[in-house]
């Protein structure tokens, strides 16, 4: 390999991205509005214009879109979820996927 194309590789390895992950929030029929909104101003850090309009949206299509984050803030914002929400008694549960 030319010393060229080593910088090229080199070059190429350094601004590798990390993966990025899609966290979603699911519907059910039991977990109340108001707690849906708490956990997007809370966890995921929406408006509360923001959190009323993404739980709308999951309640009509039954997901929703909260943040893309690295592989550990994804899986940390789940475990923040499901902990939340057997805390109160809610089925609520957020799902990720690679982006
Ligand atoms: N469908 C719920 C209700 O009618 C509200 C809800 C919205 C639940 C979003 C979960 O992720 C959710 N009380």
């Amino acid at each position: 390999m030319s010393l060229a194309n080593e910088f090229e590789l080199l070059e190429k390895i350094e601004i590798k991205h990390p993966k990025k992950y899609k966290v979603y929030l699911l519907n059910d029929d039991y977990t109340s509005m108001d707690f849906v909104v708490d956990i997007l101003i809370t966890i995921f850090h929406k408006s509360y214009e923001q959190a009323e309009a993404i739980m709308l949206d999951i309640h009509k299509k039954q997901r929703g879109l909260c943040g893309v984050y690295t592989h550990e803030i994804a899986e940390t914002k789940i475990i923040q979820v499901k902990k939340r929400s057997q805390k109160s008694g809610f089925p609520l549960k957020a799902t990720m996927e690679e982006e």
